[in-house]
């Protein structure tokens, strides 16, 4: 773990004192590990605020944003027709405990958007959304064992927080204590792309399978694209097979297409988890899929699983408002151009400075690797040199753009990233790769 370099300036002194304040009362002074900044030599930033593209923490301090809460904020911070439409719904009460319309809305336009999703359940975090998805999967098929992939990361559920990616790669402990081994003896673990080992694990247990829950791209071990024919491939299998084909889309969902990864790769899961973009920045998520499973959930059918607060008003209106202006405008476009501005240009500064990068990219989803050969699966990404990103996480922060705090988490454009956006984080970042030297 790096060692959290003294905090020298009294640019961040505010944040410096209220992360202190926080730890007392706090896990850790977050609500998130990879919050903590544990990977990056230096405690945290608080926020205060963020419009469009930016945020500013509580010194004062403004950056150009590359987190974006993880994945949801696409169209950037404080969208007006977001804010607008969540203050209209809390002025009508926040959360009833029965039925509103605006469930049904967004449901609506999560079947319009994703042709494999017939019928969808609304949760409360992605990590709801497949843990809810797996027991599903288990109920149809009669089956136990699900297959992931080292480094795809797919929530805290105790049975997938198996050589997990995110912050559990990021913390160095890939499986966590407080998960029996009776719960992750059903858990199988193969290599992401390769074909090969899955093939393997069901000549092994294809009786046991009950599916395989996969990232359709990779973002958890940073970005990582699936390689060509890999996702047909899963497909073909659980086909061959019996069992069931789960895509977590809750990082790649509405992110990189409007019909999501499935949409992009023409490959459709039978079961589809959501997150992330379909809440608009509230808490929400959601599993869906083909009708013949969704109705055998509760109460349509038995497979039982419930939420005080899922699809509550405030987060379906804003994410109706989200996959509104998803739809009806030109983001995706918008989002390629930049993004592939900011990717090209990394890769430029970084070849200038003489540091060895690899830039993945898939959508308006960047992902930097410090090293010199191509990154394709989570081994390949534990060898990148994370002392290096550390650095260069430190040099951008002080140059005013906030980035995700680990090499293995993925970089998210929004739509309110201009050119002038891209522009100055090419330039922060010829600066950074040559302080790296
Ligand atoms: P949540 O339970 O955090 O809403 O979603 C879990 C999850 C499930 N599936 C995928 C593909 C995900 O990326 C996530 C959560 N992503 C991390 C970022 N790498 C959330 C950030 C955090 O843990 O604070």
């Amino acid at each position: 773990m790096t060692e959290v370099a003294p905090i020298s300036t009294a640019r961040y002194a505010q944040s410096q004192a209220a992360f202190e304040r926080a730890r007392r009362t706090l896990v850790g002074g977050v609500n998130s590990p990879v919050r903590a900044y544990k990977s990056v030599g230096r405690d945290p930033i608080h926020i205060a605020s963020g419009t469009g593209p930016r945020v500013t923490d509580i010194d004062g301090n403004t950056y150009i944003d590359y987190v974006a809460s993880y994945g949801p904020l696409i169209l950037g911070h404080a969208y007006p027709p977001v804010i607008d439409a969540v203050i209209e719904a809390a002025r009508g009460g926040t959360s009833f405990g029965m039925p509103s319309e605006r469930e049904t809305q967004l449901a609506e336009l999560v079947v319009e958007a994703v042709p494999s999703v017939e019928v969808v359940r609304f949760v409360n975090s992605g990590t709801e959304a497949t843990m809810s998805a797996i027991r599903l999967a288990r109920a149809a098929t009669g089956r136990s064992a699900i297959v992931k992939c080292t480094g795809c990361y797919h929530g805290h559920n105790d049975g997938l927080l198996v050589q997990a990616g995110s912050g559990a790669t990021t913390l160095g402990t890939p499986s966590s204590p407080g998960v029996p081994a009776s719960i992750t003896d059903s858990t199988l673990l193969v290599p992401f792309n390769d074909l090969n080992a899955m093939r393997d694990a069901f000549a092994q247990h294809a009786q046991q399978i009950a599916a395989i829950i996969i990232e359709p791209i990779a973002g958890n071990m940073g970005c990582v694209p699936p390689a060509e024919g890999y996702l047909q491939g899963l497909r073909d299998l659980c086909d061959e097979h019996g069992a069931l084909l789960i895509f977590d889309e809750v990082m790649t969902g509405f992110r990189v297409a409007f019909g999501c990864a499935q949409a992009l790769y023409n490959v459709t899961p039978d079961l589809t988890c959501l997150g992330k973009v379909v809440g608009g920045g509230l808490p929400c998520a959601a599993y869906g899929g083909r009708e013949d499973l969704m109705r055998q959930v509760a109460p349509d059918g038995p497979v039982y699983q419930a939420g005080t607060l899922s699809g509550n008003p405030l987060a379906m209106a804003a994410g109706i408002a989200t996959l509104t202006a998803l739809r009806d405008g030109d983001v995706y476009g918008r989002l390629e151009a930049s993004s592939a501005q900011l990717a090209d240009g990394l890769s430029q500064a970084a070849a200038d400075a003489g540091v060895a990068l690899q830039v993945s990219r898939v959508g308006s989803m960047v992902c930097p690797f410090f090293t010199d050969s191509p990154v394709t699966n989570y081994a390949q990404a534990t060898q990148c040199d994370t002392e290096l990103f550390a650095s260069f996480f430190r040099s951008m922060l002080d140059a005013g753009v906030v980035l995700p705090p680990s090499q293995y988490e993925t970089w998210f454009v929004s739509a309110a990233h201009d050119s002038s956006c891209i522009d100055a984080t090419i330039d922060a970042a010829r600066i950074a790769f040559a302080s790296l030297r």
